[in-house]
């Protein structure tokens, strides 16, 4: 089951290494106001890690390889959700903070009923960020239903987006013109960048060939296939670097940790570990 992680919330050590992080990135105090994420873009404040920053004691003095398999040993110790558990669980995790009955759709931003879900044009349907044919995990228990690469996205744009790996260029996408696509890669409006690259280093990090799954990984191409391999990596480490994780992305891992899965996106409260594990 989820473990809740309030009574071992405490002060010294832990809010250090928060607020030490937090003013290397806070360009201005007043930049940490709580303006909504998905309709502002990201705001240039990490996470104070505060009660979380105990889930990652085993990693802490690691690096490369040694964190990875540290990062590892800890995100696998999850509950897993059924596919029709994920609509619900998107409707939390996604809610929009100026609106409680709509979701923040992924590539457009726009705000939709929380119910307007399903497969017919303009619902928002369940897109896998890790593109599902990336590894053929479809959407039984694991990598298929795992919330920290699970976002609402119109039925249309999801399918604009594919399979495609993601990079620059191309044209506006219908129906969320901030995002781009040509042939062979999507790239995703400026205010998830960094969102989309942290869930793909995630997933490349969580499943690593266990249990069953493909070892998802990360390559410098696009046109992967069916491979289970996710590009391009160093466009993805630009994006992470320029969108820093915000005040949206933070509250959704925490109630993905507290209420669903029992886990935490490593790279959304520690950003400095991509450099690490991919110098
Ligand atoms: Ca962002
Ligand atoms: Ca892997």
């Amino acid at each position: 089951m989820p473990v809740l992680h309030t009574a071992r919330r405490r002060c010294g050590a832990a809010l250090l290494a928060g607020a030490a992080l937090a003013a290397v990135t806070l360009g201005a105090p007043a930049a940490a106001t709580s303006s909504p994420a998905a309709a502002t873009g990201s705001i240039a404040v990490a996470p104070d890690l505060g009660a979380y920053d105990a889930y990652y004691d085993s990693a802490y003095g690691k690096s490369g390889e040694q964190l990875r398999a540290a990062l590892h040993d800890i995100v696998s110790e999850q509950t897993t959700l059924s596919y029709s558990q994920v609509w619900d669980a998107l409707r939390a995790t996604d809610e929009d903070p100026d609106d409680p009955s709509s979701v923040v759709l992924l590539y457009s931003g726009y705000s939709k009923s929380k119910y307007d879900n399903g497969g017919n044009v303009d619902d928002w349907n369940r897109e896998h960020v890790w593109a599902k044919s990336h590894g053929d995990f479809g959407t039984s228990r694991g990598p298929g239903t795992d919330l920290h690469h699970l976002r609402p996205t119109d039925v249309t744009v999801n399918s604009a987006r594919g399979n495609k790996d993601f990079d620059h260029g191309g044209s506006p996408v219908h129906q969320a013109p901030e995002s781009r696509t040509d042939g062979d890669s999507f790239e995703p409006r400026d205010a998830v960048k960094g969102d989309v690259a942290r869930m793909i280093f995630y997933m490349a990090v969580r499943y690593e060939g266990g249990d069953s799954h493909a070892d998802l990984e990360l390559n410098d191409q696009v046109g992967n296939g069916s491979a289970p391999y996710m590009g391009r990596l160093s466009v993805l480490k630009q994006w992470h670097e320029q969108d820093p994780p915000d005040a949206f992305e933070s509250r959704r891992n925490d109630i993905i940790h507290d209420t669903y899965q029992g886990n935490r996106n490593p790279f959304i409260d520690h950003p400095e570990w991509a450099d690490s594990i991919w110098p």
